[in-house]
């Protein structure tokens, strides 16, 4: 069989040669328009970058190399005695663009456990953090200092080849992703459970089951499996998101894996983007606490209005491109109706009467351009029932999964040669003068 590595190897040239074309044959043609709403709206809609593991479409949803969730949810390999997909069968569609066979998977699982343990020195220094220091704050360091064994950083300092770049920065990125459980579980401990014994990897787990483990929930089957999906689905949402950007940006200074992905990190971390999870945690405690058991939908409506009409956002609603309810969303959904003791939690059905409530208040209120609920509207109640309830660590499972869709980027850009990301800037005179001219 085939590793992960040998397998990208075999890729790689096709694509290569398939750059080249582009670049031969059409590098004048023009596409699109860049209007003055695209310079000062946050880029929206400016096609102006290179993705190749994943298209997003404004009403259908994401879809991997043209899989959409439910064909991934179809074809590819579960854990030994699970359903759900894990995160070695999604990392192999994201790099190579095929369906991983159920030896390569677990071939690649236990590739990642035999290389997860953390240096010693890392640990130590994730011990030595203050327990009140947010815990993206904390996974963005681990992961940064981890940069400390980076084999791309050390064969650029000996001088390589740029060709030869892409393996020492995929060996990197594997590194990390397999590192990635032992170090946010840490935090989790630190923070939330100290004292207790942090388990050793188990050589024939999983990434997520031994990261489940780890985080003292591996008795849980069916936290387990919840963690499985949430990880998969929330890989990579194609590249001009704020973390996937980052991780691309600053790797394309040929910064090494870790840092570039440490950096994408404190992007997910902001309340617009990843930290949406723990916000929608925390908005609808707020509203349980306020409004009791049992709340009718008049009430949710009420609710809603308070929040827009103090100036808030209503977190786990809306997209910057989609338009339509977030096909990661319906999926976690559909993984709740089907357990029935799920659909009983107060926590869920807050969260599912919400999902039915906020569409028609937001369409009324007028301003967001897509009314219906985002992966994060309900990614967090299900691990709040299954017990883990401290809502300031959710971020840091999306930090664990959206790895999966950047070190696939910082793999494919080294492997293609793309070139420093430099786009320009310009000043609002500036912009009177060329509107004026155009
Ligand atoms: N609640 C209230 N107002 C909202 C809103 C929401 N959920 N979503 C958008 N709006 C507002 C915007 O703030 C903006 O207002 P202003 O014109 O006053 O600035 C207006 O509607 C238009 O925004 P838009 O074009 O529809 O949305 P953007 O592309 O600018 O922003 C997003 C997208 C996700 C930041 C925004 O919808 C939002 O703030 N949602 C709540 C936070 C959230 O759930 N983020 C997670 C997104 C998924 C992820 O990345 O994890």
């Amino acid at each position: 069989t085939k590793t992960l590595k040998e397998t990208l190897q075999e890729v790689i040239p096709a694509k290569q040669e398939q750059l080249k074309k582009l670049k031969a044959e059409h590098s004048q043609a023009v596409i699109g328009d860049v209007k003055v709403e695209n310079i000062i709206g946050g880029m929206r809609g400016l096609k102006a970058m290179l993705w190749e593991s994943s298209v997003l479409d404004p009403s259908e949803g994401i879809r991997f190399h043209g899989l959409s969730i439910p064909d991934c949810q179809e074809k590819l390999t579960p854990a030994p005695g699970g359903k759900e997909i894990i995160a070695e069968s999604m990392l192999w569609l994201l790099m190579t663009g095929q369906v991983p066979t159920t030896e390569q998977t677990r071939q690649l699982s236990k590739e990642l456990a035999e290389k997860g343990e953390l240096p010693a020195f890392v640990e130590q220094l994730l011990d030595s953090l203050p327990k009140t220091l947010h815990p993206m704050t904390q996974l963005g360091i681990g992961v940064a200092a981890l940069n400390h064994d980076s084999a791309f950083q050390a064969a650029y300092e000996k001088g390589i080849k740029k060709s030869e770049y892409w393996t020492y920065a995929f060996d990197d990125c594997i590194n990390l992703l397999a590192r990635l459980p032992a170090l946010a579980a840490r935090i989790y401990r630190n923070v939330y459970k100290p004292g207790t014994e942090l388990p050793k990897i188990d050589k024939e787990l999983d990434l997520v089951g031994n990261y489940t483990r780890m985080l003292g929930f591996g008795d849980n089957q069916n936290m387990t499996e919840y963690l499985r999906l949430y990880i998969a689905l929330h890989g990579d949402h194609e590249g001009g998101n704020a973390s996937a950007h980052t991780a691309h940006l600053v790797g394309s200074t040929l910064a090494d894996p870790y840092i570039a992905y440490s950096a994408a990190l404190y992007a997910l971390a902001g309340p617009l983007h990843g930290l949406a999870n723990q916000e929608v945690l925390r908005w609808q405690q707020a509203m349980q606490k306020e409004l009791g058991e049992n709340v009718s939908h008049e009430q949710i409506k009420e609710y809603l209005w308070k929040t827009l009409k103090s100036g808030q956002v209503v977190p786990g609603y809306g997209h910057g491109v989609l338009r339509n309810p977030d096909p990661r969303f319906l999926a976690l959904q559909q993984f709740c109706e089907s357990r029935p003791e799920l659909m009983e939690s107060s926590t869920i059905q807050l969260v599912k009467k919400t999902s039915e409530v906020a569409p028609g208040v937001l369409m009324e209120h007028g301003k967001t351009k897509n009314p219906y609920p985002n992966v994060d509207a309900t990614s967090g109640c299900v691990l709040y029932h299954y017990g883990l309830t401290e809502y300031k660590y959710y971020t840091v499972i999306f930090g664990v999964s959206r790895a999966l869709g950047c070190i696939t980027q910082l793999t494919w850009a080294r492997a293609l040669g793309l070139p420093l990301e430099r786009p320009k800037s310009v000043s609002m005179g500036a912009l009177e003068q060329l509107v004026k001219s155009s």
